[in-house]
């Protein structure tokens, strides 16, 4: 049901949203939430408050504690072309991967939470180099700060890419759910994001929302009300749905992912219930056990890893030097690898741009700085 908020607690919800440091949105939500009237009609929106009130809690305190303490690190500077987080209960098999897939040399063990601290390695596969950091297990209650918990989740924050470690042996869907909902329980969720939210205050405007089909509009219009949101413009581009639009709004996170299934060797038979719950949440599974050859493995994860991020990897050359590999986003043209490797100031000196590539029936072609690239194009810029 709506909440019927008065005026004066639908201005405070205005200064939630321009909030810029996490210190400046507790304060501005908890002065919100003293202005909603207590009744059953806004019981749902207080709880929803007060999870918010307590995540930024937890989240301020622990920056404080981490800039406080010179202890142990769990922050891993990155490196190569994307780092991606292996993420997974204890036992899963994390550290048996990065020992497999990398340089890493991680304490392997049948006990529980071997690994304490979150350990880098380096997979290269050809001319990619990715980073695989395995963080610490994950426990159910890791967003409440359990253990070690909030600091998992802040590595999978900041990383480009989430591998989900699950254990043929041991239940998968149960482990699937638990690192699901801790992830989306710290405002993480696992699917690529296909929109783009705007919103912008005017005041008198009521609810305007531009992009949205109308089912999705109506829902959205409710979702707002709720929330205590009006006089605002939201423009949506792509494509989302209100409670996407929603979640935009209150700052979770799209984070590409995908899951690695360990113990293939010993639990074939789960990997199929698995992958089915997998493709339900869009998410692509792996099956993996030391069995697999190594560099098979290697180049199917990169592929995989690259794919999730839209990146290609295309090489650069001037006539008569050795291609350096890049790379680009999907759908990136001549001149955004130009911008990228010689900067915009050279434009005006591009004489030609020569490209090999498969998709090519004759090779090079002379292209104009408007040409889509695509993966493993060759390209000669003549300056
Ligand atoms: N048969 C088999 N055993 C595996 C596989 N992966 C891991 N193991 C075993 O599972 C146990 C746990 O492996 P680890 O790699 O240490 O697991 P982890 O996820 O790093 O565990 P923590 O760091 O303690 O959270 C070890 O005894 C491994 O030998 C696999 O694919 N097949
Ligand atoms: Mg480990």
């Amino acid at each position: 049901m709506p909440a019927n908020l008065p005026a004066e607690a639908k201005a405070k919800w205005l200064r939630v949203m321009e909030a810029r440091t996490p210190q400046e949105k507790l304060e501005a939500l908890k002065d919100f939430l003293s202005s909603v009237p207590k009744h059953k009609g806004t019981a749902k929106l207080r709880a929803q408050i007060r999870h918010k009130i307590a995540v930024l809690r937890r989240e301020i305190e622990e920056r404080k504690r981490k800039r406080g303490k010179r202890g142990p690190k769990f922050f891993i500077r990155k490196s190569g072309m994307a780092q991606a987080v292996l993420v997974g209960l204890t036992n899963s098999g994390k550290s048996t991967l990065l020992k497999y897939l990398t340089n890493a040399n991680p304490s392997i063990a049948e006990r529980p939470f071997e690994t304490k601290l979150p350990i880098p390695g380096m997979l290269q596969y050809g001319d990619l180099s990715i980073q695989l950091v395995e963080a610490p297990a994950l426990i159910e209650g890791a967003s409440k700060g359990a253990m070690w918990g909030l600091q998992v989740l802040t590595l999978a924050k900041n990383a480009d890419v989430i591998i989900l470690v699950i254990d043929l042996s041991y239940d998968p869907l149960y482990q699937l759910k638990v690192i699901v909902s801790e992830l989306s329980d710290a405002g993480i969720l696992l699917s690529p994001k296909k929109f783009e939210v705007r919103v912008e205050r005017r005041r008198g405007c009521g609810i305007t929302i531009l992009g949205l089909d109308p089912m999705e509009c109506k829902k959205l219009g409710n979702l707002l009300n709720d929330l205590g949101i009006s006089d605002v413009i939201v423009k949506v581009s792509g494509e989302a749905s209100a409670e996407d639009v929603v979640n935009a709004i209150l700052g979770y996170q799209h984070k590409p992912a995908l899951v690695l299934a360990t113990k293939y060797d010993v639990s074939r038979d789960n990997f199929n219930k698995l992958e089915g719950a997998c493709r339900e949440l869009r998410l692509k599974a792996y099956p993996f056990s030391p069995q697999i050859p190594r560099e098979n493995l290697k180049r199917e994860l990169c592929r995989a890893i690259m794919k999730a991020l839209n990146l290609i990897l295309v090489y650069v050359k001037t006539p008569g030097s050795t291609p350096i590999p890049v790379t680009l986003n999907e759908g990136s043209i001549v001149l955004d690898l130009i911008e990228k490797v010689l900067g915009n100031r050279i434009l005006g000196e591009v004489k030609y741009v020569k490209v090999w590539s498969n998709r090519f029936k004759f090779n090079p072609q002379k292209l104009g700085l408007k040409s889509p690239l695509g993966d493993g194009d060759l390209v000669e810029i003549a300056i």
